[in-house]
């Protein structure tokens, strides 16, 4: 052997030892999940060699002490599971600290949208001073305001590690196409973002103020809000889209809930799933002269008629001021405010 083919093996093997060892550095398995030092009575990933979604894992912290749960006793004047075993979150039904708890290690982060086109603008402020008070505190938030008045956008004191972004987006002659549009304006916020675990984001009227915590509980892959108007009613009374020429239809017989389209959330990708589905449905009935009954909301129903929501929130998510509380609400933590719509809208 050469001395140059001597030299060159010499440096194979330098090489593929020094890998060697980079690899078992880097994949030793309590340096990949970043967790050194943690006892391993929390069964974090790490400790196995398979991992845990970290969405699912809920980790609470070791002493924590709050009420017993119990098993037999619970909110027994409405339901709290759907039939297919989501849960469906009214007060009385979880514990805000041990949530709190679990989802702050986390470091989850949530994103927000508000549209705020044209006189709408004149809701902003209340929206954003009762988030500030009610939605997610102490937690990482986003709000992202699309509006035409980015001028007119109230300036608004936030807590350290809140934040907002104002996106201008075009006027509109027409109130419908302001609120279908959301959908699409939502699908392309969600492919701007880092693709990153823990991230959620809810989207919600601007017409409304937080009266009660809206927290952790509320978090889970795809979520829905029963809207406040119909949930006492037979399903035949929904204002469900009816045609079957819209893609929004639902035929008699078929819905679970009148969910609303003034407040739902998620995970990032579920909540693009959903955003993308209902944009092209509007857009593909649009070509064939067809707007379904309440325009993206109908959608949005369909869409989750096939793709059950992994959480339901309760009307406490939505209420409206104009409606008297009915007694299994026993706390508003949303409500839309009493508005004239003559007044406020470019269109009747
Ligand atoms: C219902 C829904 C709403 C939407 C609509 C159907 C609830 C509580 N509300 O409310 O989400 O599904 O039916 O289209 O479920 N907007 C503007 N400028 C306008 C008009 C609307 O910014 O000129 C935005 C604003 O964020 C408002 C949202 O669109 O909150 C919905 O419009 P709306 O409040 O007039 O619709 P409404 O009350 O019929």
């Amino acid at each position: 052997m050469s001395v140059i083919n001597r030299k060159s093996v010499g440096v194979v093997l330098l090489s593929a030892l020094l890998l060697g060892v980079l690899y078992c550095y880097m994949y030793q398995p309590n340096r990949v999940f970043g967790d050194v030092g943690v006892r391993r009575e929390n069964g974090r990933p790490g400790d196995d060699d398979i991992a845990a979604s970290n969405d699912l894992h809920l980790v609470a912290p070791a002493h924590l002490q709050y009420k017993q749960p119990s098993i037999i006793h619970g909110r027994g004047d409405v339901v709290t599971v759907t039939p297919w075993l989501s849960p469906v979150v009214w007060e009385g039904t979880f514990n805000a600290v041990l949530l709190d708890s679990i989802y702050r290690p986390k470091n989850i982060s949530i994103a927000a949208t508000v549209f705020a086109v044209g006189k709408y603008i004149k809701f902003l402020k209340d929206f954003l001073e009762t988030a500030e008070q009610h939605f997610f505190v102490g937690f990482k938030v986003h709000v992202y305001v699309f509006t035409d008045r980015p001028d007119e956008v109230p300036r608004v004191r936030m807590a350290a590690g809140r934040q907002l972004t104002v996106r201008p987006v075009p006027s509109s002659q027409r109130w419908q196409e302001i609120s279908a549009r959301r959908m699409e304006l939502i699908q392309l916020l969600i492919e701007e973002q880092p693709r990153r675990a823990n991230s959620y984001i809810f989207c919600l009227d601007v017409d409304s103020k937080f009266h009660g915590r809206w927290g952790t509980e509320s978090l889970g892959g795809l979520v829905a809000v029963i809207h406040p108007g119909y949930y006492r009613d037979d399903r035949s009374r929904f204002p469900y889209e009816r045609r079957p020429a819209s893609r929004a239809h639902l035929a008699a017989g078929e819905g679970d809930f009148y969910y609303c389209g003034g407040a739902f959330g998620g995970l990032l990708q579920e909540v693009h799933q959903l955003a993308k589905t209902c944009r092209a449905n509007f857009e593909d009935d649009a070509k064939e002269g067809i707007e379904a009954a309440w325009q993206e909301e109908s959608h949005l129903n369909r869409y989750m008629w096939i793709n059950k929501p992994s959480k339901v929130l309760s009307p406490e998510y939505l209420w409206q001021d104009f409606k008297s509380r009915n007694p299994e609400i026993q706390i508003i933590r949303f409500s839309g405010v009493i508005k004239n719509y003559a007044e406020i809208r470019p269109n009747v």
